[in-house]
């Protein structure tokens, strides 16, 4: 029976993924794989250590589990790979090619690897930024990301390897609490909130920014690595975001259910992060190809993630 391996699945996304795939799949159809945090994730799935930076390890777990599908998530965030850019780039960068080039020589049907608003750059536009705009990304994660949809579109068009991927916008959880991006304040902040904490940001109260509750991005990753081949005019390019908010006004739908909750700002190196990326994203071409959508406004999510987070 052909598998479907994750990488990087005690991360933020990989838990969420696991939860969408199940709704299709059986838990023997998934191999889940990560450099350490394995443990988080329930025994009820197979489990193996895997470093993306090594070739002979990921050719040895494809041909041993017969792998058909990959969804390839190992990656180090913005915030943690400007503290250690070397890492980031070995990771980033060594990783996803190794992927690449192990499912053209093993014969992997198709691979989804996430990219990222850090894309782009303080040139592209700020608002509506479309699919192809001024892409001169300023940190490690966003050179390592925007290349690595280069090697997307290489692949696919050297070897015919189906390469999938979406540009995330911050994407919001209430189950794993993020730590290596620069948008992870906004779970933080409901987190906070959610247990009648006063919170201290990180960036400055209008810097706004694209963003996503996980399960419409869990959703829409499932649609784009279902939808016909035919359809798809681009391969890790695809812009998607739900709304923008800053952290400002983020806090003040906060307080529509958790009153007088109140926010000091603090802002570190991660400003300038934020700074470099667009504040909203023109999503046209996700939902020409593949039917992009999202169920959750803003409201909706800031009640689920402190209805759940309470719970
Ligand atoms: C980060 O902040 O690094 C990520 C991202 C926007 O890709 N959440």
């Amino acid at each position: 029976m052909s598998k479907i391996l994750i990488t990087g699945s005690a991360g933020q996304v990989g838990g969420e993924l696991l939860s969408e795939l199940m709704k299709q799949h059986s838990s023997s159809d998934i191999l889940l794989t990560d450099i350490s945090g394995l443990e988080r994730i329930s025994d009820e799935y197979e489990k193996m250590i895997l470093d993306v930076r090594k070739y002979g390890d990921i050719k040895k777990i494809i041909e041993e589990n017969d792998i058909k599908y990959i969804f390839h998530l190992a990656s180090i965030l913005s915030a943690k790979g400007e503290e250690n850019p070397m890492l980031a780039f070995d990771v980033n960068m060594n990783g996803t090619h190794n992927i690449l080039a192990a499912s053209v020589e093993l014969g992997v049907s198709r691979v989804f690897i996430p990219s990222t608003i850090g894309v782009f750059g303080p040139e592209a536009k700020k608002d509506n930024t479309p699919t192809w705009n001024a892409s001169r990304p300023r940190t490690m994660y966003g050179i390592t990301k925007f290349t690595g949809e280069f090697l997307m579109q290489y692949y696919f068009e050297r070897n015919g390897l189906d390469t999938r991927g979406i540009r995330y916008p911050g994407l919001l959880s209430y189950k794993t609490p993020p730590t290596a991006g620069t948008t992870d304040y906004a779970v933080d902040m409901i987190m906070h909130a959610a247990r009648k904490k006063d919170y201290i940001c990180y960036l400055k109260e209008d810097a706004s920014l694209p963003m996503m509750y996980m399960p419409d991005a869990m959703e829409n990753t499932i649609k784009l690595f279902n939808a016909p081949a035919a359809s798809l005019r681009y391969r890790g390019e695809y812009n998607i975001s739900s709304f923008t908010f800053s952290p400002g006004e983020l806090a003040q739908a906060i307080r529509e259910f958790v009153p007088g909750f109140k926010v000091e700002y603090r802002p570190d190196y991660r400003q300038k992060i934020a700074e470099s990326w667009p504040k909203s994203l023109d999503c046209s071409d996700a939902i020409k190809d593949w039917g992009f959508k999202i169920r959750f406004t803003l409201k909706e999510m800031i009640e689920n993630m402190i209805l759940n987070m309470r719970q």
